[in-house]
């Protein structure tokens, strides 16, 4: 399987993250792609190549383009006020406060632009996040040229990201753009299955109105894990979009008999669906020693996965979201891709 990667996500690493009432240090860190980058030619899974350089059109097709000018000049609005320390939003616009004007004041625009304080903003993240999606594009136009599959090795990740906010270390939506991409390139309908441990309600709500793009999702229950206001299971679609949205909340202690029970149910609706091409929001926080997740899958687990995502029989496109537990990280992103290879 050929695999896209750059070296440009290290341009972003933020200092912290709020967790448990302390500023901690991110969890999203720069040592995730390299493992899993190591783990892809240790295993010799096939070629590595850089992306290429597709531009803003893309990115706009998902996010506004208020949100995309903010991250743009984030940075360069926060600096200019003596500030060296990662930009960290501090106060949202909640129930009744008013959202109809954007600020103009960097701190009044982190707030508007975000959901949560796992989004640090430094002087290279806006390049780090411009590559990540460079990476997703590539790994589409590949697979448009006629490979069968693909993995997108995107650091920072972005399923938390929706079109107009950033939040839970995501900040452009790769797996959206790259979807957006099949269809701008002749594909009629796409499906989305994310198996990150977080629901990914970014890509969720880019999509929840439209046919086009299926979206399933397994995850951690909102009602008591991140991002806790969206991912309930009787979100099913709005308006066209009615019935191409499946979530599946599972229990803290989830281990793989019931984590595959989900998938199993996932991978019908998919087969049904029968899209032109199928993405993957590759997260592998589901581990058991991830932590900051509550699920128990193991290291062969994830083969066995592939082997469901293979059984879908559909081109597909992996595109890496989360995982924490860095040591084992590229070992399971990458015996997901082996199990769908049936290696
Ligand atoms: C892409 C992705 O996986 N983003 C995850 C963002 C999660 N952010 C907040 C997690 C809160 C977890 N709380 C558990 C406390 C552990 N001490
Ligand atoms: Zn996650």
């Amino acid at each position: 399987m050929l695999s896209i990667y750059s070296d440009t996500h290290r341009l972003h690493h933020g200092q912290a993250e709020l967790m448990d009432g302390k500023l901690q240090p991110c969890f999203e860190m720069p040592s995730r792609a390299d493992m899993v980058l190591e783990r892809v030619k240790k295993v010799g899974l096939g070629d590595v190549r850089g992306p290429d350089e597709f531009g803003k059109s893309p990115l706009l097709r998902v996010h506004s383009a208020a949100y995309v000018q903010f991250l743009e000049t984030a940075w360069a609005q926060w600096s200019a006020l003596g500030r060296t320390h990662d930009a960290l939003p501090l106060v949202w616009p909640v129930r009744g406060l008013r959202t109809d004007r954007i600020p103009t004041d960097i701190d009044g625009q982190l707030g508007y632009f975000a959901m949560d304080a796992g989004v640090p903003i430094t002087a290279g993240t806006w390049e780090a996040i411009r590559q990540s999606a460079n990476v997703a594009l590539t790994a589409m136009q590949a697979m448009v040229n006629g490979e069968q599959s693909a993995f997108a090795l995107c650091r920072p990740p972005g399923h938390h990201a929706a079109a107009d906010y950033m939040g839970g270390y995501c900040y452009l939506n790769n797996v959206a753009i790259a979807a957006q991409g099949f269809l701008d390139r002749g594909a009629k309908k796409v499906a989305i299955l994310d198996v990150d441990y977080h629901h990914g309600n970014g890509t969720q709500s880019i999509f929840y109105d439209r046919s086009d793009v299926m979206f399933v999702s397994i995850h951690g229950d909102p009602l008591v894990e991140y991002p806790h206001f969206l991912g309930f299971a009787d979100e099913y679609g709005a308006g066209p979009g009615f019935g191409f949205n499946h979530n599946y909340p599972l229990p803290h202690g989830s281990d793989w008999k019931v984590y595959e029970a989900a998938l199993a149910d996932s991978v019908r609706k998919l087969k049904v669906y029968a899209p032109d091409v199928l993405l993957i929001s590759l997260g592998v926080d589901t581990f058991k020693d991830d932590p900051i997740s509550q699920f128990k899958l193991e290291n062969d687990d994830y083969l066995k996965m592939g082997q469901y995502i293979k059984d879908i029989g559909c081109p597909t496109l992996f595109v890496m979201e989360g995982g924490y537990a860095v040591e084992d990280i590229g070992i399971n992103a990458v015996n997901v891709l082996l199990g769908y290879e049936g290696r």
